[in-house]
């Protein structure tokens, strides 16, 4: 029997029955997991981080006052609140209050300003907005104060750290509990139960319905295939708010396995080798360029890294040339992980050769992870040739939140997800990421909408026109180049480039190159699309790198 069918963004009730029956879907919510885990290991380690630790039992205890806490403030089961922490122990106990309260959690990262804070609380209908007072030198009671000027409907602000109360604190929060229990019925575990951020092809983000039933199940497979388990210690060095580290297997998975989680507060091997060596890390997770870096500092300090057995690394496309590295420098087996907040996860699995370690991207989660490959027509490309990844299954979404123009352009009538991704499919059913087709820069494995940045720069005073486009770099992976037309005056780079800045962007959106032309093409006859104009503008830079 079909109890629930989720609401238009979900799954059709086919589906629905058909991963349940599978058993992919076990109607867990995020509150009930962590309950059950605070009751069989009450004193067991689950966080540390920021010079605390806090139990399962203790964790669980916060995460309900919390939510009751929230429900005192007047917010309800349904409501949004943008939550914007860098990596401290509360950003686990406040996402479990939320997941208990039925509230949903808009994960920001700490790297985002004003102008995406706005877009997500406006995007996501938020009350609320909750943040760490300050990190990394940046003022977010300020950024608080300029949103709830701007968004006359979030209601509340809820500040960590905040000594000068001028916003309601964690503690007040928690003291507000006056000891009530949210119902356990105040989320289901076919309700969303979090909204996470898309790396966005088309200008700013939008945002992923993630439901507790579909996103504990990658957890539980997740922390299958990585081998974690009650012993396991995950370091969590990346932004917790990304979907990598959150469930890749990420501190979620670690949760869901019973093991301890770790919070670096920075990804540098000086921070990190140091957590491994002192709270015995046995897992991380890291993007292509930081792996470079820790392989470059452990050839040169050789760190104690006895403890540590498998890093995962995502994001962005690992070269085979560094990927042979892992293992000989670091002492530990490399698990390559091709994923997306919407949805689609690949791994390589831990016994699996070296040749599939090194030069494939993983494969699937589930034996129900549709994937497609088809080619610039739509018509499925030859075995072994690469093309448009599409995908649907468990845990791949429907569609986006209240979106329907992304979700016409991203997902087909029968409810394939347009990954924007070009990849080949080796005969033993792995995916090896080929690059991209959408304009997006892949920073690190911080995407970059290209179309985005154009608007920021378009808007200033001496451009005529903009196309920003990605540029092959050895360390970044790619880096971003944008091409200006100036209006009369040139402007000069390092003001276009601040222009950018003081638009309340994350600073990794600031285009890393400027450069000035008189015209986009003398080729092209009439107007062209800004994709193929993109596309014309990259092969160009890549003959001028090519020829230099
Ligand atoms: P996002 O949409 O921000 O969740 O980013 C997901 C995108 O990151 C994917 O669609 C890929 O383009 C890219 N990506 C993630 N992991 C890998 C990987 N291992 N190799 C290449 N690209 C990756
Ligand atoms: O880049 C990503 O978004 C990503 C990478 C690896 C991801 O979402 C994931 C694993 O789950």
């Amino acid at each position: 029997m079909v109890k629930h069918i989720l609401p238009q963004h979900g799954w059709p009730s086919e589906y629905v029955q058909r991963y349940r029956q599978a058993g992919y879907w076990q109607g867990e919510t995020f509150g009930a997991m962590l309950r059950s885990r605070a009751l069989q290991h009450p004193d067991r380690m689950a966080v540390v981080g920021s010079g605390e630790q806090f139990s399962y039992g203790q964790l669980d205890q916060h995460a309900s006052r919390i939510a009751a806490g929230l429900l005192a403030q007047g917010f309800k089961a349904g409501d949004r609140i943008v939550v914007h922490l860098p990596n401290i122990p509360e950003f686990i106990s406040v996402i479990f209050g939320m997941f208990r309260a039925g509230i949903i959690p808009i994960y920001a990262l700490p790297a985002h300003r004003i102008t995406e804070i706005e877009h997500f609380a406006t995007s996501g209908g938020a009350r609320g907005y909750l943040c760490a007072a300050e990190h990394g030198g940046f003022d977010y009671c300020g950024l608080a104060d300029t949103l709830k000027e701007r968004c006359p409907d979030l209601e509340h602000v809820i500040v960590i750290g905040d000594l000068a109360q001028r916003h309601t604190s964690l503690q007040d929060l928690m003291a507000d509990a006056n000891g009530t229990e949210p119902p356990a019925t105040a989320a289901a575990p076919q309700d969303i139960a979090f909204l996470q951020i898309s790396g966005g092809t088309t200008g700013l983000s939008k945002l992923i319905p993630r439901t507790h039933d579909d996103y504990i199940y990658t957890l539980r497979e997740s922390a299958r295939i990585c081998g974690l388990d009650g012993d396991s210690v995950l370091l969590c060095a990346l932004p917790m708010a990304h979907n990598f580290p959150m469930s890749s297997p990420g501190f979620l998975g670690t949760l869901y396995a019973g093991g301890r989680v770790v919070l670096s507060p920075s990804p540098s091997p000086q921070d990190c080798f140091e957590l491994i060596a002192r709270e015995k890390v046995t897992q991380c997770s890291l993007v292509p360029p930081l792996l470079m870096l820790w392989l470059d500092a452990a050839e040169r300090s050789k760190p104690d890294l006895s403890t540590l057995r498998v890093i995962q690394v995502g994001g962005a496309k690992l070269s085979s040339a560094v990927a042979q590295r892992v293992q000989p420098v670091l002492g530990v087996t490399l698990q390559q992980v091709f994923g997306m907040a919407e949805g689609l996860v690949n791994y390589t699995r831990l016994g699996d050769d070296q040749d599939t370690i090194i030069e494939t991207q993983g494969r699937p989660i589930s034996p129900d992870d549709e994937v497609l490959i088809l080619d610039d027509a739509g018509v499925p490309v030859q075995a072994g040739q690469a093309g448009h990844l599409l995908t649907r299954g468990p845990y791949t979404i429907r569609g986006y939140y209240n979106n329907p123009s992304a979700n016409q352009r991203s997902f087909t009538d029968d409810g394939y997800y347009r990954t924007g991704d070009i990849v080949k499919l080796t005969p033993s059913g792995y995916l090896v990421v080929q690059g991209r087709a959408g304009d997006h820069i892949n920073r690190a494995g911080e995407k970059i909408s290209a179309e985005e940045i154009e608007n920021y720069l378009l808007s200033h005073p001496g451009v005529f026109d903009a196309a920003v486009v990605s540029v092959p770099d050895t360390y970044l992976g790619e880096r971003s180049c944008a091409f200006i037309i100036p209006k009369n005056e040139k402007p000069r780079a390092v003001e276009l480039k601040k222009w950018v800045r003081e638009q309340g962007i994350a600073e990794f959106k600031v285009p890393d190159q400027i450069v000035f032309v008189d015209t986009f093409s003398e080729t092209a006859v009439g107007k062209i699309s800004r994709k193929t104009l993109r596309a014309q503008l990259r092969a160009q830079l890549d003959q001028t790198l090519h020829n230099s």
